[in-house]
């Protein structure tokens, strides 16, 4: 009998596939499609355990709809533009393109030896210029309808390299490279019009259905709509007026000052008369600095009185108008009406420079022992609005002060525009030309791509090495064919990586980033996979390409990803893997010790796909026995059964078949569904078992060996997905067919798949808290996913920690919690 070899049967099956093309796929309208996508990588040169994960599942996925018969697309590219190829090239010398490119060299034989399923005629490199003149084209797309325009932004300055800096390149606001103290400096800035999707962003949530709650809350508070509304407080002994935003306008009897951001452009014209004007100007310079670094640490309120008054329109009272650290100029007019009785904040600063406080809210039942109460409530010493509740007097107070024409209702949203400018060189470079006498001109469309120059000298210092590239930098005015200057900077790597899923539809497309024809075809994505850190801005960037893409006729889907599935991280020791703390595994070790089978099905196993995944050399070890196991039952008994087919008996022998029908179903179910692929192995392990145990005396009898016979082939079947070498390796040994990663998944009769019901009795710290009806031979993962389905008995586990369980199967599952 041959023994198991990976070596050998995965080599050996990856040229097949490569060969006889198994995964290239076109657009078949005869056919359901499904897209399977998994996020890009970075060429960073190697994958990493994070990756293996990621891509396992997907190939699941893809491997397992293909057997379905679906039509999948499941492709797989480069992200491939970013700073770590330009560090790679001050480093080591090497180019950033000879860099990338070696790297996702070998990061593709790497995938390609873990047997994933891509379509590689599909493979999309952001680098290239095939890939980013589309970028170039989408941007100029969007300048034309003023969602890509410049304006002046601060950003991190290293005076001693001469460089821009990302926030992550700020390390306690010193220079990552050379130490030095980074400055903050005004630069002009390309940004994208984000905002302008910013309720259509945060309306179709609705349509993200299959997206975990904590993403979309994620992107809720990152898009922070909040209703409010705008009042202006006319200033004293002048025509100004001062407008604020406030969600609080129910408030307003309370307003006992204002306060200014330091930045507010009214301040140098209230204090030009004022004797300490000097001082305060002072002051205002250091604060400024201030409001931008600290903004998110837990800093001292500062401020400063400008020395005059507003008047509440309200109260028609006097207030002192204050100037404060914590205002921020990008939030709202940059002003606000405080209200110290009510708002912490503001409560803190009115102690500190002893300004009046003013209770204007009381809770409507008990009594607060808060000493701010910020809450809604019912109003007091609110002139005619006393009495009414916070909600009423919001509604109210806003159509008041609309009539008088001295505020309005608005809604605001924190979501900020995007800039997209980086001041380096390798990236997209932005297609526009500065022309002296007509401004921001366009690169016409057929002159695209603007290319990337490749000789150039990339030193770190100095600034952005473009700019110093006189071939690139020189150029004439599209318009006036005049000397004109090229824009230097490059495109934020997100821009790229915001709409690679729809050049997959048809790479080849010439004439525009993407065939529309294609796109309709294969989109939405029937499934997103990657990453929770991308929760945020990869998913809200792509999301506003998609919808800017459809507004101008390329696609017609609202959102690109109506299933998003964020694997949890793989730990080793508790945390997560990385190079720093040097826990480490790295794939290319497993794959040579045990093979790429047994890491997929390790990988899948050991966890659930939105769970954090603990690394466990021991559990490497159960998997390679499963496959052993695996590999001897049908090599060493196929010969025996082959010849006795199920058609053939007249009585199957049920105990047997009924097992394989349960779990064609439970399989299907779980894959289609759940995806809860940890207990789709857990009932493959167990089935095996079955097998085993039962196998002797099977072989006996001809419906015995008929039903083995059955239980061997779609073992092999239902293993593919998850170890698609070692089935079909098996397959070939059956001699049952051709390609098995291209042949049927099997089907289940529902007579015999009917699977009788046990109760099982839930236990918590020693007292029965529920009943539920399962299958008999659920596994203890099956119970458990079933007790936290259960609302009543969650009640009692819920934000527990749970110190010991103890599971009996088909009888009981006792928890004991603290
Ligand atoms: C009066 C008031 C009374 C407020 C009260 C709150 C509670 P969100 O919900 O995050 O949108 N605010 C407005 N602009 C600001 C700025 N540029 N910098 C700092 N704070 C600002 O927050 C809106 C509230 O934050 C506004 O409502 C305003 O304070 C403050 F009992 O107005 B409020
Ligand atoms: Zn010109």
């Amino acid at each position: 009998m041959r023994e198991y070899n990976p070596k050998d049967i995965e080599s050996k099956w990856q040229r097949v596939w490569e060969e006889k093309g198994v995964f290239e796929v076109n657009e078949d309208k005869k056919k359901k499609k499904y897209y399977c996508l998994e996020m890009f990588p970075y060429p960073s040169g190697r994958i990493h355990m994070g990756h293996v994960r990621n891509y396992t599942i997907g190939d699941v996925v893809a491997r397992f709809w293909r057997m379905k018969g679906f039509n999948v697309l499941h492709p797989m590219g480069w992200d491939a533009f970013g700073l770590p190829a330009e560090n790679a090239a001050i480093k080591y010398g090497y180019h950033p393109k000879v860099w990338t490119e070696e790297n996702i060299k070998y990061m593709k034989l790497q995938m390609t030896k873990m047997g994933f399923s891509y379509c590689w005629k599909r493979e999309v490199n952001t680098s290239a210029p095939e890939y980013y003149r589309w970028n170039q084209w989408i941007f100029i797309k969007m300048f034309e309808k003023g969602l890509a325009y410049k304006k002046n932004s601060l950003v991190n300055w290293c005076p001693g390299c001469k460089t821009v800096l990302a926030n992550e390149q700020v390390i306690s606001g010193k220079c990552w490279r050379c130490d030095a103290d980074v400055e903050l400096k005004e630069l002009e800035q390309w940004f994208l019009k984000t905002t302008h999707y910013a309720e259509d962003l945060l309306k179709d949530h609705e349509l993200l259905k299959d997206w975990p709650e904590n993403v979309i809350l994620m992107q809720k508070n990152w898009i922070g709509m909040s209703e409010g509304a705008y009042i202006d407080f006319p200033v004293l002994e002048s025509g100004e007026k001062i407008k604020v935003f406030t969600t609080r306008i129910d408030t307003i009897y309370g307003a006992t000052f204002m306060v200014l951001s330091p930045q507010h452009p009214l301040i140098s014209h209230l204090i030009q008369n004022l004797k300490e004007k000097d001082n305060i100007q002072k002051w205002l310079e250091k604060a400024k600095k201030e409001t931008y670094m600290s903004r998110t640490e837990n800093f001292e309120k500062e401020g400063l009185f400008t020395g005059r008054f507003a008047l509440n329109p309200f109260t028609n009272s006097k207030i002192p108008i204050w100037v404060a650290n914590y205002v921020l100029m990008e939030y709202g007019t940059g002003a606000i009406m405080a209200v110290p009785a009510h708002d912490s904040r503001d409560y803190e600063f009115a102690k500190k420079y002893r300004l009046e406080i003013k209770d204007v809210i009381r809770p409507e039942k008990e009594i607060s022992k808060m000493e701010v109460f910020e809450d809604d409530g019912i109003l007091i010493n609110s002139g005619e609005f006393s009495g009414l509740s916070s909600e009423e007097a919001r509604k109210r107070m806003t159509e008041f002060v609309e009539r008088k024409g001295i505020g309005k209702g608005v809604v605001l949203y924190r979501l900020k525009d995007w800039g997209i400018s980086r001041q380096r060189y390798w990236g997209t470079p932005i297609p526009i030309i500065n022309c002296e006498s007509c401004g921001l001109v366009p690169v016409p469309y057929e002159d695209l791509p603007v290319r990337l120059p490749e000789n150039i000298e990339i030193k770190g210092i100095g600034g952005n090495p473009l700019e110093k590239c006189e071939d690139f930098v020189n150029t004439v005015c599209p318009k006036c064919k005049r000397r004109a200057r090229r824009e230097t900077d490059t495109m934020d790597t997100f821009f790229d990586s915001s709409w690679y899923f729809l050049r997959y539809t048809s790479p080849e497309e010439e004439n525009l980033p993407f065939s529309p024809e294609k796109a309709s075809y294969w989109m939405p994505t029937d499934i997103y996979i990657g990453g929770v850190e991308h929760a945020i801005l990869h998913l809200i960037y792509s999301r506003f390409f998609t919808k800017f893409l459809r507004d101008i006729g390329l696609v017609n889907v609202k959102e690109p990803f109506p299933r998003l599935l964020t694997q949890g991280m793989v730990t080793l020791g508790g945390s997560a893997m990385s190079k720093s703390k040097g826990n480490i595994v790295d794939p290319d070790d497993i794959i040579e010790k045990y093979g790429a089978d047994t890491l997929r099905l390790f990988i899948l196993f050991a966890a659930p796909p939105d769970k954090d995944l603990e690394w466990s050399d021991k559990g490497i070890e159960g998997c390679y026995r499963f496959i052993n196991r695996v590999w001897k039952l049908i090599t060493e008994n196929w010969e025996k059964v082959k010849d006795d087919k199920v058609e053939k008996i007249k009585e199957k022998n049920n105990k047997i078949s009924k097992r394989t029908h349960q779990l064609i179903k439970r399989i299907t179910v779980n894959l289609q569904k759940r995806m809860h692929l940890n207990t789709a192995i857990s009932s493959l392990m167990e089935y095996v078992n079955f097998l085993y145990q039962n196998k002797e005396e099977c072989l006996k009898k001809m419906d015995g060996r008929a039903t083995l016979r059955e239980a061997f082939v779609n073992l092999v079947k239902l293993l593919s997905p998850f170890t698609p070498h070692l089935s079909e390796e098996l397959w070939e040994i059956m001699g049952e067919g051709e390609i098995l990663s291209v042949s049927d998944w099997p089907k289940w009769d529902e007579e015999l798949a009917k699977e009788e019901k046990v109760t099982v009795i839930v236990q918590i710290n020693g007292r029965v808290r529920g009943r539920l009806t399962l299958p008999t031979g659920s596994s203890e993962e099956e119970v458990i996913e079933e007790v936290f389905k259960d609302s009543k008995i969650r009640f009692y586990l819920e934000k527990k920690k749970i110190l010991k369980k103890v599971w009996v199967q088909d009888k009981i599952i006792s928890f004991h919690v603290e």
